[in-house]
C-alpha cells in the first residue's frame, strides 16, 4: 500500500500541486489527504470529469504546471471530449496527470454497471492514445513510474494516466470534514416520499446510495420494485430519464429522486425540464452538500440556491424543506402542484453501515418496470 502523505509529497516535488476531479470510492483516502493538505483554491471538486480536465488545462495555461485530475473510470466518458479536443497532442497539447479509479477490474467482483467499464478502461485509453500505467502499490516502484510519467508529460506536452486499483492507498480519514446541522437523513426522506405515492406513480432514482436505499425500502415494506427505475450508472442523467418518461406518459406522475452531486454534474438539464415543462414532472433533490456515496467529499450543493435556479429555468414552482413537519407538508404540496416542480430537501450525510445493494439484475428490473407501465397505461 502507498502512504498518502509520502505520495502527495512526491507529487509536490514534481511540481504537481493543483488537484481537481470528481471523487471515487477507490480514491477516497488519497482525495481526503489532498483536501486536508492543499489550499482549497488548488483543490476543486468539479461539476463533472470533463470540467476537471478543462480546469487542469486552464491551470496549466496560467502557470505552466501540470494539474492532477482524479475520477472514477465511469467518468472517462464525461472527459473524452476535452481529452480529445482540448488537451490532446493534436490540438493544444496540454499535460495533465489523470488518476482513474478502476471499478470493475476484470477478475474483481463488482456491480453490473461497472463490469463493462472495467473491461474497456485500458482499451479506451489505448484508442485515445494516452500513455497509461497501473499505479504500483510499492513506494519505490510508484516513485519510479511517477518520474517516468512526469518525463513523458513534459517531453510530449500531453496527458498521462495512472490507473488506480482498489486498496492501493493506505486508509486516511478526512480531518477537515464540514458537518451540517441538518437532522433529516436521505433514507428518512426516501421513506417519507415513497410512502406517500399513489400506486400508479413512478420513481426514477439517482446513482449511489439513493437507489440502494429506495431498493431496500421496498424490500422492507414488502412492495415490489416495478414502480422504480434505479439509475445505477449514468450519474447526473436521472432527470433526463425522468423527463423522457414524463413526456411520454402524461397520465402518470414521475418522481425524480436526484442528489446534489448528480444535479450539479449535468445542471443544464434543468433548463430542458423547465422549458419542456411536463405537468407530471416532480423533481426532488436530496441535498447533503456532498458526494456521500463515495466518501462524503463536498459539492457546491450548500453554496448555491437550487430553488432559485429551478425557478429561473422555468419550473412552475420550487421550494425547500429541512425538518420533518415541513417535509411532509412540502411532499403534499409537491403532489398537488402541476409540474415541473422541484423540492429541495436539505439533509445530513451518512447511511446505515449494513446498507445492501439491489439484488435484481438491471435487465430484469427494466422488464418489470416497462411491464408496469404497459399494464397501467
Ligand atoms: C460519471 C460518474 N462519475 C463519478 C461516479 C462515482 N459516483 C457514484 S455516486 C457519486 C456521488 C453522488 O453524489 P450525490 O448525487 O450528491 O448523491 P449522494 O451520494 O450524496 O447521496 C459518485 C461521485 C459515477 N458513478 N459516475
Amino acid at each position: 500500500m502507498l502512504q498518502c502523505d509520502a505520495f502527495y509529497n512526491l507529487l509536490k516535488k514534481h511540481g504537481i500541486t493543483f488537484f481537481t476531479g470528481v471523487p471515487d470510492s477507490l480514491l477516497k483516502d488519497f482525495c481526503a489527504y489532498v483536501a486536508d493538505h492543499t489550499d482549497p483554491k488548488n483543490n476543486i471538486v468539479a461539476a463533472n470529469e470533463g470540467g476537471a480536465v478543462a480546469l487542469a488545462a486552464g491551470h496549466h495555461l496560467a502557470t505552466g504546471n501540470i494539474g492532477l485530475v482524479y475520477m472514477q473510470n465511469a467518468g472517462v466518458g464525461n472527459a473524452v471530449n476535452p481529452l480529445v479536443s482540448l488537451v490532446d497532442g493534436e490540438v493544444y497539447s496540454i499535460p495533465v496527470l489523470l488518476f482513474i479509479g478502476w471499478r470493475g477490474e476484470p477478475g474483481v467482483k463488482d456491480e453490473p454497471q461497472h463490469i463493462k467499464q472495467g473491461r474497456i478502461t485500458i482499451p479506451l485509453l489505448e484508442v485515445l492514445g494516452i500513455p497509461h500505467e497501473v499505479l504500483p502499490d510499492v513506494f519505490e516502484e510508484a516513485k519510479r513510474v511517477l518520474k517516468k510519467a512526469v518525463g513523458s508529460m513534459t517531453q510530449r506536452s500531453a496527458p498521462y494516466v495512472f490507473i488506480i486499483r482498489k486498496g492501493i492507498f493506505e486508509p486516511y480519514l478526512l480531518k477537515k470534514k464540514e458537518y451540517s446541522s441538518y437532522k433529516l437523513t436521505r433514507e428518512r426522506v426516501i421513506q417519507s416520499i415513497a410512502g406517500q405515492l399513489d400506486n400508479r406513480d413512478i420513481v426514477i432514482s439517482t446513482t449511489g446510495k439513493t437507489s440502494r436505499e429506495l431498493f431496500e425500502y421496498r424490500e422492507r415494506v414488502g412492495q415490489d420494485h416495478s414502480t422504480d427505475f434505479l439509475t445505477v450508472g449514468s450519474m447526473g442523467h436521472v432527470s433526463q430519464i425522468a423527463l423522457g418518461l414524463a413526456l411520454s406518459k402524461p397520465k402518470r406522475n414521475v418522481y425524480c429522486l436526484d442528489g446534489d452531486g448528480s444535479l450539479i454534474m449535468h445542471m443544464g438539464s434543468l433548463a430542458i425540464n423547465g422549458t419542456r415543462a411536463p405537468k407530471n414532472f416532480k423533481h426532488i433533490v436530496l441535498n447533503n452538500g456532498a458526494h456521500d456515496s463515495v466518501g462524503g467529499q463536498p459539492t457546491a450543493g450548500f453554496k448555491i440556491d437550487i430553488v432559485s435556479i429551478a425557478k429561473a429555468c422555468g419550473y412552475k414552482a420550487a421550494f425547500a424543506a429541512e425538518v420533518e413537519n415541513e417535509l411532509l407538508e412540502k411532499i403534499h404540496t409537491l403532489k398537488e402542484t402541476a409540474g415541473p416542480v422541484l423540492l429541495e430537501v436539505r439533509i445530513n450525510t451518512g447511511s446505515r453501515k449494513d446498507l445492501g445493494r439491489p439484488t435484481i439484475d438491471p435487465k430484469e428490473s427494466k422488464k418489470a418496470f416497462t411491464k408496469f407501465l404497459q399494464d397501467n397505461d
